[in-house]
């Protein structure tokens, strides 16, 4: 069928399920534009790029799909750069179509020209640059079929111009044949056999899940292996909620501030399973010193990732799909439950004894309200499925430590690039991504204002998600770190106090609610949770407040500084 490249752009997107895109147009997109409004296509228009991208990342996370983005060229495209990187560190299925100036003047320095290839080459899983509308249906399709299989990733299309305003034959094509690309899928089966073998020797095995479980939907899968095998679990970041954070086996997130229990484990085991983990090193901390008596086993879908940051002694390379599974069966074929169990349960107990004799710190008696109280009360009130976003600081490291997760993608969090100002833009997509669950976004007074315009985007689609601002009027992670490693002295870390966030909310269009004692905070958030529409409720909390445990930097995970 005849069609202009902008046209075909929709039909790609059709073809490949899309049913929600977020973007921000300009000059070299507009032919796009007008075909999306011919079209009729759902489009979200954020007030930021950066907005939208996060936005279509936060879709991703929630839904298992692939999010979709667009900007315009130059400033369009470089405002996107952060939520690429985010989505890049964090293994998110991402397709980023930019547009780009005509192709004679690509190179020439054209007005709102960048070179947006060459600044995401870094960044992305894969770019291209589009300048024949001939080449645009076979780029389309490679791009989302790159960004979903393997390990997932964001993929950026840079458009030309010409190539929106060129009329051509469009079909699809059906397949995909790429030189040079063939995703990881099976793995070598006896891999999986020696790791059994080495699991039955193990007096002190531990795993060790990530974000890999959660992204592949093998939570079931994992679950099933750990309740097989009676093993403790530690998770990192990522990898909270594919096992019920309040499950008997569960002994928290492991690393700079982790649990007693997750750290003390890590540094006696003599076997730590990763399971979709990639060992960053606000896990490890000190490598040499990382787990230092066990033997390293690693299940990842990325080689790449194997031996990257800690040895690894064993090895699985596949995607979790098949691989956990496998282990399953083989694990059940080799031992009954209950030998598996008896061997570790000496083990098992001394794990939750630490996590016992060490418990997270509780409130501390305050005029102000104990940040990580909120987070549990929330809890409280919400659902399992409830998707819980978060920015990044404080705020996020309660929500992680105290929040209790039972499902998988019931958190969306910036864990790698640990982004400030993703959280308002990723729960929007979240919402969008799961309309019947609520969405609940956990944010602090410095992170909220770092995509704070996306309020409005929030309340024109009349989105119905709860932001909690924990306003401690400081960049509080910045904060602690001045107190604990610079001798307080708090080098612009302070965010005065003077913005009143009830009024900012109400300015865009949002349901503004306060809460300063804990009392308040009661009839608040049950207000805030059955009010309808998007509501932010800023609650005052203490700017001292420290989140620990905390491994200081360069220490070993059984250094932490405990509170309580
Ligand atoms: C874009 C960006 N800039 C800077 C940082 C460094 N940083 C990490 S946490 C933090 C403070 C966060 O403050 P706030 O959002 O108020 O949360 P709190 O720690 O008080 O809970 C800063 C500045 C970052 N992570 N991201």
């Amino acid at each position: 069928m005849k069609m202009l490249g902008a046209e075909a752009v929709i039909e790609c997107l059709k073809q490949e399920n899309v049913d929600v895109v977020f973007g921000y147009p300009g000059g070299c997109v507009l032919t796009l534009y007008d075909a999306l409004y011919k079209a009729d296509f759902p489009h979200i228009l954020t007030r930021h790029e950066q907005g939208a991208v996060h936005a279509a990342d936060g879709y991703a996370r929630a839904s298992g799909k692939v999010g979709v983005c667009i900007a315009t060229s130059g400033p369009g495209g470089t405002n996107l750069v952060t939520g690429i990187a985010t989505a890049y560190m964090d293994s998110i299925p991402l397709v980023a179509i930019t547009g780009q100036v005509g192709v004679p003047y690509i190179g020439k320095d054209a007005f709102q020209e960048a070179d947006i290839c060459g600044i995401t080459t870094p960044i992305t899983k894969h770019n291209y640059l589009v300048k024949k509308v001939q080449d645009l249906p076979r780029v389309m399709k490679e791009a989302f079929h790159i960004a979903r299989t393997g390990r997932p990733g964001p993929v950026v299309v840079d458009i030309s111009k010409d190539v929106f305003n060129a009329m051509f034959e469009f079909e699809y094509p059906k397949t995909v044949q790429m030189r040079g690309y063939s995703p990881t899928f099976a793995g070598n089966s006896a891999d999986v056999e020696a790791v059994v073998a080495a699991l039955q020797l193990a007096e002190k095995p531990l795993l060790f899940v990530g974000g890999g479980v959660c992204l592949s939907d093998t939570a079931d899968s994992f679950r099933e292996f750990v309740e097989l095998t009676g093993y403790p679990v530690i998770s990192s970041l990522m990898g909270l909620g594919s096992l019920p954070s309040s499950h008997p086996q569960s002994l928290g997130m492991v690393g700079m501030h982790g649990t007693y229990g997750a750290n003390m484990a890590t540094m006696e085991c003599d076997l730590l399973l990763g399971i979709g983990v990639r060992f960053d090193d606000r896990v490890t901390s000190l490598v040499k010193d990382f787990a230092p008596r066990a033997k390293i086993i690693h299940f990842d879908i990325d080689p790449a990732e194997v031996n990257k940051n800690v040895r690894t002694d064993l090895k699985v390379v596949a995607d979790l799909r098949w691989s956990l599974p496998l282990l399953c069966k083989l694990a059940t074929a080799t031992r009954e439950p209950n030998e598996w169990q008896s061997q570790v349960a000496p083990w098992l107990a001394q794990c939750q004894q630490w996590n016992r004799e060490n418990p997270l710190p509780s409130a501390v008696a305050s005029e102000r309200v104990a940040p990580h109280s909120v987070i549990e009360k929330v809890r409280t009130l919400l659902a399992d499925d409830a998707v819980i976003v978060t920015d990044v600081g404080q705020h996020q490291m309660w929500t992680a430590q105290y929040y209790d997760f039972v499902k998988p993608r019931s958190l969306l969090t910036s864990g790698g690039l640990g982004t400030m100002g993703y959280g308002l833009p990723a729960a929007m997509g979240a919402q969008i991504a799961q309309p019947d669950k609520t969405v609940v976004l956990f944010s602090g007074d410095g992170s909220i204002m770092m995509n704070c315009q996306e309020l409005a985007t929030v309340a024109d689609n009349g989105l119905p998600i709860t932001i909690i601002v924990l306003n401690n009027q400081v960049l509080g992670m910045v904060n602690q770190w001045q107190r604990m490693f610079y001798g307080k002295r708090y080098s612009h870390s302070s965010t005065h106090g003077g913005t009143d966030f009830v009024k900012l909310a109400e300015a865009m269009g949002v349901t503004g609610m306060r809460a300063a004692t804990l009392e308040e905070l009661d009839s608040v958030l049950q207000q805030a949770l059955t009010t309808e529409g998007p509501v932010l409720v800023e609650v005052m909390v203490p700017a001292t407040a420290d989140v620990l445990p905390m491994v200081p930097p360069g220490g070993r995970l059984d250094q932490m500084v405990l509170g309580g």
